[in-house]
């Protein structure tokens, strides 16, 4: 699949910084020491809705570590997939009365649109389900071989039980995990299973859905965690960097990733890192397209606001935080976009050497894009109330709010 356009990333003065990141799986920070190319996958979207404001937020927090490492001058390999195949895409189409597939690539095409307008930095590889599943069969094969699947019904599973370090991303108890499997994709309740949480590899074929060939599986088409699996194993190999996506896939959605990873490679982990973002609410609920209460990216583009006002907005607040979106969060986006529109509008101004220091400092801190925002604030304020002598100091500026932050002034 193709991804979407770059924005440029401007070089800055001074040396960047290594990146101090939270990681669920060790529950605290950990300083990131990739090599000259970073390495990380993110999850991407099940595209059966537009972009919401919870999917922007997740984008921009994995957008910010792509930068921080730009900014060191290495290389980044980012990886993202799109599930094109699913039960939620095939049931919102059975529902609307559209063509799965049809579906699929609209909404794709318009989540594009939404990370070009927001200069989210695209993946170098950008993966969809479908187009994946030659890799994915073997793999589920494999773990056939190894004794850590199993069928039912002609169904695979993987047992979890075949995992040493089964629970280490999530650190959840068992109760816990059956809740949260039930409520995000799994079946904890069906009868036969080896262990309620064992999820599903390759689902056989269903009267009126789609199938592929899976060689020795039969036709059917792949679970969920496992089409990460292939191709953040194919793409980027064990041990990358991070792996990232909202809080609500440490459990089931990258536990299980990890121990098919681990069962397949005999290695530990899978990445260096387990990065989550907080979820966006909307009147005190989680935004979601289950749910319906959404602020769509593309909706407030149509409304005339402007992408970089949206970008703020995620920037506000800091990525490992729940928050809720509110008419005054846009508003206040808004108004500093202006304030700092002016302030660099001028040929000089106070010195920014600190203020790129200050940025480089707040980011390579877990991500602490409000504290990024505020030195910002700060520079753009003495610039209103005194001005400064320093010729190409806004330009300075304005290319590290680009380049750390992805917002055009
Ligand atoms: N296709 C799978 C991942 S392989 C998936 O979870 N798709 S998704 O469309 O449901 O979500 C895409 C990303 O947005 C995930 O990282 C998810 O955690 C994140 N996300 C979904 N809802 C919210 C929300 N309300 N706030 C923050 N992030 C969210
Ligand atoms: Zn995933």
């Amino acid at each position: 699949m193709h991804a979407w356009p770059a924005s440029e990333v401007p070089a800055l003065p001074g040396q960047g910084r290594d990146l101090r990141i939270h990681d669920t799986a060790t529950g605290g920070l950990v300083t990131l020491d990739p090599g000259p190319v970073a390495r990380i996958y993110v999850c991407g979207i099940t595209p059966y809705d537009a972009t919401h404001m919870g999917h922007a937020a997740t984008y921009n927090a994995f957008d910010l570590v792509q930068r921080v490492w730009l900014d060191t001058k290495r290389q980044v390999h980012y990886v993202q997939n799109v599930t094109d195949v699913d039960d939620p895409l095939l049931e919102r189409a059975q529902r609307d009365g559209l063509d799965w597939v049809a579906l699929a690539e609209k909404e794709t095409a318009l989540f594009r649109e939404d990370m070009t307008a927001l200069r989210m930095l695209p993946p170098r590889h950008y993966i969809g389900a479908v187009e994946a599943i030659p890799g994915i069969v073997p793999l589920v094969e494999r773990l056939r071989e190894l004794g850590a699947a199993y069928e039912l019904d002609g169904d695979v599973y993987f047992s979890v039980g075949s995992d040493p370090n089964f629970g280490k991303v999530s650190g959840l108890d068992a109760a816990a995990m059956r809740l949260l499997s039930a409520e995000r994709g799994g079946d904890p309740d069906r009868p036969g299973k080896k262990n309620p949480l064992d999820p599903m590899l390759w689902m056989a074929a269903r009267e009126g859905e789609p199938s592929w060939d899976g060689g020795s599986l039969g036709r059917g088409r792949p679970g969920w965690h496992i089409e990460c699996v292939a191709i953040a194993l194919d793409h980027l190999g064990m041990g990358f960097d991070v792996q990232g996506g909202g809080s609500d896939l440490a459990f089931p959605h990258h536990e299980m990733g990890a121990s098919h990873a681990q069962v397949l490679t005999g290695e530990f982990p899978m990445a260096q890192a387990y990065v989550h973002a907080g979820m966006v609410a909307l009147d005190g609920e989680k935004m979601s397209k289950s749910k319906g209460n959404l602020v769509f990216v593309s909706r407030l583009r149509r409304d005339g606001v402007d992408p970089a006002a949206i970008r703020l907005t995620l920037l506000a607040h800091h990525y490992r935080a729940d928050w809720e979106w509110t008419d005054q969060v846009l508003q206040d986006a808004l108004d500093r976009l202006g304030r700092w529109r002016a302030a660099v509008s001028r040929p000089d101004g106070p010195p920014a050497e600190a203020l790129v220091e200050e940025l480089r400092a707040a980011l390579t801190n877990d991500l602490d894009a409000p504290a990024a925002l505020a030195a910002v604030d700060r520079w753009a304020a003495l610039q209103e109330e005194r001005g400064g002598t320093d010729i190409g100091a806004p330009g300075v500026v304005s290319r590290a709010v680009d380049a750390l932050l992805g917002v055009a002034l």
